[in-house]
């Protein structure tokens, strides 16, 4: 975990980039991580979920260029990418570039007149941690081409929002990733010290007051280091499985399944696997909505219940989690957690759970020693507060 605070990398980021391309950055915008409360695999469904920003962000130094060109470079990677903007696709530039340029890419689409750019990022967000370092990439740099070309996306929640479908669809559409848009909202979207109920039929969103710390709680994040990549099958096949029960069930959306009618829906459809996978979906969006009424309520208890519960659903009924996320969850409960689950897109990434702040550290040591115990890599755990979204930095 870096411990760089944000004017460190600011400046890392500018010199960074003038080492790069010989000249100064026009700017510096940076767009955060991600962790989701509850609501998971909810969002490509059109229902609800609830992320916070993360402290933990990417920053994007850049500036303009007049020949239509993109060039990309990373603190985190060798070497520049280049590819012209006209030539942007899904095998052109491939690779962490296709994230850059699927941005440009989709708001050209959008028919906004975007020029070319050089790009120098550096991140503080833990990579293929589950915690959103794709989306806060995108953001990152779909701030900086927003102000740089002038089109003001910036400046008010809708265009915010506007902004987030074209990240949306670079994920989709370049990067190849099938994800559903709720990490792209909450890097735009999020303020301090709320969380973001956000709803994906209608993209409306509501702030809800998150502030655990004045309760005596923390958020305690848990890397398990385990492995999570989107694009590797896994994801689109649960994508899959949503459209083709909903394709049974005649709605267009699972969203449509009100929770009071799930019964009658599992019994139209043809599989158990589709039960399951469906039980998830509808009970998960329910426990959104309970969510959101227990922080309202100041009833953490109910809170750290509903995480309990999110759990179970995804690892028995989604089958999302892994040994590590299990682990890390258990022992994070056994050690006094109000609740705990794993968070994102699963099949490893991190889990979060509501600790006493004075519990932070053991509950940290015991996750390390439940995962010593058993062989697995060294997990690394670290408290969060919610963060606020994509900004210019200089
Ligand atoms: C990943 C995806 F990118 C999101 O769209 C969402 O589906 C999440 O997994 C699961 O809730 O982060």
């Amino acid at each position: 975990m870096s411990e760089r605070t944000p004017g460190e990398v600011v400046e890392s980021v500018r010199t960074g980039f003038a080492e790069r391309y010989g000249h100064e950055p026009d700017g510096v915008w940076s767009a955060p991580g991600r962790v989701n409360l509850i609501g998971e695999h909810t969002d490509y469904n059109g229902g609800l979920c609830l992320p916070i920003a993360l402290p933990h962000r990417t920053y994007a130094a850049a500036s303009r260029r007049d020949d239509g060109l993109l060039r990309m470079a990373s603190a985190q990677q060798d070497g520049v990418v280049e590819v012209a903007l006209d030539e942007v696709s899904p095998e052109q530039p491939g690779g962490w570039g296709s994230y850059v340029a699927g941005v440009l890419w989709a708001l050209r689409e959008e028919g906004h007149d975007v020029p070319g750019l050089d790009v120098f990022v550096d991140s503080t967000v833990p990579v293929g941690a589950g915690l959103s370092s794709s989306a806060a990439l995108e953001c990152s740099v779909g701030a900086a081409v927003s102000d740089l070309a002038g089109l003001g996306l910036l400046a008010d929640a809708g265009g915010r929002a506007r902004l987030a479908q074209a990240c949306i669809r670079a994920e989709n559409e370049i990067a190849g990733a099938p994800t559903g848009g709720m990490d792209q909202s909450a890097a735009l979207l999020s303020d301090e010290a709320t969380a973001l109920l956000l709803d994906c039929r209608s993209w409306q969103t509501e702030q809800v007051p998150f502030d655990l710390a004045s309760a005596g709680y923390a958020l305690l994040v848990t890397d398990t280091h385990a492995h999570h990549e989107l694009v590797d099958g896994q994801y689109g096949s649960r994508r899959d499985s949503c459209e083709e029960a909903a394709g049974i069930l005649g709605v267009d959306l699972l969203r449509e399944v009100p929770a009071s009618e799930l019964d009658a829906a599992l019994e139209k459809l043809t599989t158990d696997e589709l039960r399951r996978r469906v039980k998830h979906i509808v009970t998960e969006i329910d426990r959104v909505e309970h969510a959101v009424a227990a922080l309202r309520g100041g009833d953490l208890d109910e809170v750290g219940r509903l995480f309990d519960a999110s759990h179970v659903s995804m690892r028995d009924d989604y089958e999302i989690s892994c040994e590590e996320l299990d682990v890390a969850t258990e022992t994070a409960r056994q050690h006094g957690a109000l609740g705990a689950r794993m968070t994102g897109g699963g099949f490893g990434g991190s889990c979060i759970a509501i600790v006493r702040t004075e519990s932070v550290g053991e509950v940290s040591r015991a996750i390390d020693a439940a995962f010593a115990e058993r062989g697995l890599t060294a997990p690394s755990s670290f408290p969060v507060t919610a963060a606020g979204s994509a900004r210019r930095d200089t």
